[in-house]
C-alpha cells in the first residue's frame, strides 16, 4: 500500500514513521510512504505556504496553489490521484471501521494542515475529511500519523501476528481485557488465578467476560454496535442483571 504525506514538517512525520510496526513494514516493502515537503511546491522567494485570511481575523490560512501543485506532482509520479484525505476537526470522526475501509485503497494521500486551516477551495480535491477527535491540535501531522498507523495495521503482514489483528479488541467492537506478565505478585497484587491455571477454556471465558464488563462499565455505547456471539450475549445479560 502507498501513502503520500504532504506537510511543512517532513522531519516530524519521517521520524515517527521510521520506528515500530510501521517502520518495520516500510523496511520490508509492505508499505511505501513518501513524505513530501509542501514548501518544495512553492514558487516565490520566501517559499510561502500561508497568507492572511480574506475578511480579516487572527491567524493565517494555507494557500491553495502549493497544495494543488503537490497533488499534481503526486498524480504525475504515481499515475493515480490516490484517495486524498484532509485531517481537520470538521471531518468525520476516525474509528477502526473507517481505518479498515481505507485499508482497501491502494494509494492514500494525506494533507496536513497548519495555522487556522486550509483555504476552503482545497476541499474540491479532497475525497474525505477526517478528524481524530474533538480537541484542537497545532497541525494535521499527528492526525495523519494516527491514520497511517491505524490503516497500515490492516495491511497483511504489517502486524506480525494476523491473529492479533483479528482479535484486536476494537475489531470486535469491545474494549480489551486486562493483561499481566511476570512477576505473579507485586506489592501484594496478584495475577488472577485463572490466568495461571493452564485451563485455556476458562481463560478464554474469563477474558470475554472482562472485555464485556469493562465495555459495559466504561463505554456502554459500544455495545449497541458490537458483533456479539451467543455466549457473549448470555454473559452480557448476566452482567446487566447484576448491575
Ligand atoms: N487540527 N483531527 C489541522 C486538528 C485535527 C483533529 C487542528 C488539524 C488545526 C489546521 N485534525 N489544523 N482534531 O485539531 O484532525
Amino acid at each position: 500500500m502507498i501513502f503520500d504525506v504532504v506537510t511543512i514538517f517532513p522531519a516530524m512525520v519521517e521520524a515517527a514513521l521510521s520506528v515500530g510496526v510501521v517502520g518495520r513494514a516500510i523496511e520490508k516493502g509492505l508499505l511505501e510512504v513518501k513524505v513530501r515537503d509542501l514548501r518544495d511546491f512553492t514558487t516565490d522567494r520566501h517559499r510561502s505556504v500561508d497568507d492572511q485570511p480574506f475578511g480579516g481575523g487572527p491567524g493565517m490560512v494555507m494557500k491553495v496553489e502549493p497544495i494543488f501543485k503537490a497533488l499534481d506532482a503526486i498524480e504525475a509520479a504515481r499515475g493515480t490521484k490516490g484517495t486524498v484525505l484532509l485531517t481537520s476537526p470538521q471531518g468525520a470522526v476516525f474509528n477502526q471501521g473507517l481505518a479498515a475501509r481505507l485499508s482497501e485503497r491502494q494509494h492514500l494521500v494525506l494533507l496536513c494542515g497548519r495555522y487556522e486551516g486550509v483555504d476552503e477551495r482545497v476541499r474540491s480535491r479532497v475525497d474525505e475529511e477526517i478528524s481524530i477527535g474533538d480537541y484542537v491540535l497545532s497541525g494535521g501531522e499527528l492526525p495523519a500519523l494516527v491514520v497511517v498507523d491505524a490503516v497500515a495495521r490492516f495491511v497483511p503482514g504489517v502486524v506480525g501476528d494476523d491473529q492479533s489483528v483479528a482479535e484486536d479488541s476494537f475489531s470486535r467492537g469491545l474494549l480489551d481485557f486486562p493483561h499481566y506478565t511476570r512477576p505473579a505478585e507485586i506489592g501484594g497484587e496478584r495475577v488472577p488465578d485463572v490466568l495461571m491455571s493452564g485451563n485455556h477454556g476458562d481463560i478464554r471465558r474469563w477474558r470475554r467476560r472482562q472485555s464485556l464488563a469493562r465495555t459495559l462499565e466504561r463505554r456502554p455505547e459500544l455495545l449497541d454496535t458490537a458483533a456479539l456471539d451467543d455466549e457473549e450475549r448470555r454473559i452480557l445479560d448476566e452482567l446487566r442483571r447484576k448491575a
